[in-house]
């Protein structure tokens, strides 16, 4: 059949977070966000660049996800015939880096696809469950007793695991009084990057609380060291930001540098490349599970559909629109069942209608391509 863009809408949309969320490398307040709608036939699809404000996440913030899609990916696929949407993606493969800025647009053109066949995006894309589990991400608290009642709070409504995000000065004691409150849930850290490889006899101390794993806790681009780190850990090491493609996945398996993998679909360049990286894990039997980026409504139901891939099955990150939206780009938003998990939408595309009226009024910034 084929499949032809003829337009492109980028947008801009400025989203209070209810909650700060701080991380070893930032805190965010505000949210600036990056839409991409892709139009063919009249009929549009939606994707979300995932990128922070910032470049310290990862090398993308919101103007280098604007630039790059609209100097770069945007034109690359305007007017293009295309076999399908799966080949939106290596259209994409000389621009280096920026995988989460064409991750928008590779993403919004599955969703235009699945649409334009009437089909559920979780379906086309090959997914094999209607309800996935949902674990929650806690920043650094204030205090420790905050950070108690958050987890309390956060268990009450059903999520299935918790993780908490870690640094120097705010890990072993904080996570040795998390289990003595809460001696059997499922619970995680996420360090992002934020420890060297010399820290290894520090990081072992976790050992004694365990837990389900420890996320990312090397170099941001390393794969190498976690290796070794892994090596001296009885905790399972997952791996985040190291993990940008099928191959980084395949070569961290083969090195043993981590047992679990973190997917998150703009980290990788879309849906193509995160099936991809599913396959690899799954293949060598290493679990994986849903990341999330503070995502608008867009991006988040997104993840849903990505969640429901044979693979994942571990909680993800991905969890209720209320969490940081006091209002989201879709209604209804999502929702997570006392059970803490989200029961998949079968409507068309990835199922949450749009609120375009109360899209229009957050935008700060819109441009049509084509
Ligand atoms: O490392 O998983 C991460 C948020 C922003 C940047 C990086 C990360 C996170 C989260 C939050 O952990 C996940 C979420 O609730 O969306
Ligand atoms: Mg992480």
């Amino acid at each position: 059949m084929g499949l032809r863009i003829d337009r492109i809408v980028l947008r801009q949309v400025r989203m209070p977070l209810v909650q700060p969320f701080e991380t070893s490398f930032g805190r965010t307040t505000e949210r600036q966000i990056v839409l991409v709608e892709a139009v063919a036939g009249g009929v549009s699809g939606w994707g979300e660049a995932t990128a922070g404000e910032h470049p310290f996440y990862n090398e993308e913030w919101t103007e280098s996800a604007w630039l790059i899609l609209r100097d770069y990916a945007g034109p690359r696929v305007l007017g293009c015939m295309i076999e399908d949407a799966s080949a939106v993606g290596p259209l994409f493969d000389h621009i280096r880096g920026h995988r989460m800025a064409c991750g928008g647009l590779e993403a919004a053109a599955w969703d235009l696809e699945a649409r334009l066949a009437g089909l559920p995006l979780w379906r086309h894309i090959g997914g094999v469950r209607q309800e996935i589990g949902c674990g929650v991400s806690l920043g650094i608290q204030e205090s420790v007793p905050q950070l108690l009642k958050k987890i309390e709070d956060e268990l009450e409504a059903g999520y299935q695991r918790i993780k908490i995000k870690i640094k120097p000065g705010w890990d072993v004691d904080v996570v040795r009084e998390v289990r003595r409150e809460f001696p059997q849930i499922r619970l995680m850290v996420d360090a992002n990057s934020a420890y060297r490889l010399s820290d290894a006899e520090h990081l072992r101390r976790l050992d004694e609380f365990y837990l389900m794993m420890i996320e990312q806790p090397l170099g941001h681009d390393d794969i190498i060291d976690h290796a070794a780190l892994q090596a001296k850990l009885e905790t399972p090491v997952c791996l985040d930001e190291s993990i940008r493609s099928a191959r980084h996945a395949e070569q961290a398996i083969r090195l043993r540098a981590c047992k679990i993998i973190n997917i998150k679909l703009g980290r990788v360049g879309g849906f193509g490349e995160a099936r991809r990286v599913h396959d690899v894990a799954r293949e060598a039997g290493v679990p994986v599970w849903c990341g999330g980026m503070l995502e608008s409504g867009v991006g988040r139901a997104h993840n849903v559909a990505l969640s429901t891939l044979a693979g994942f099955i571990l909680p993800g990150d991905v969890s209720a629109s209320r969490r940081y939206w006091a209002r989201d780009v879709i209604a209804p938003a999502v929702e997570v069942t006392p059970r803490g998990t989200i029961v998949v939408r079968d409507d068309p595309g990835f199922g949450y209608p749009l609120d375009l009226d109360f899209l229009r009024s957050i935008t700060v910034r819109e441009e049509a391509l084509g």
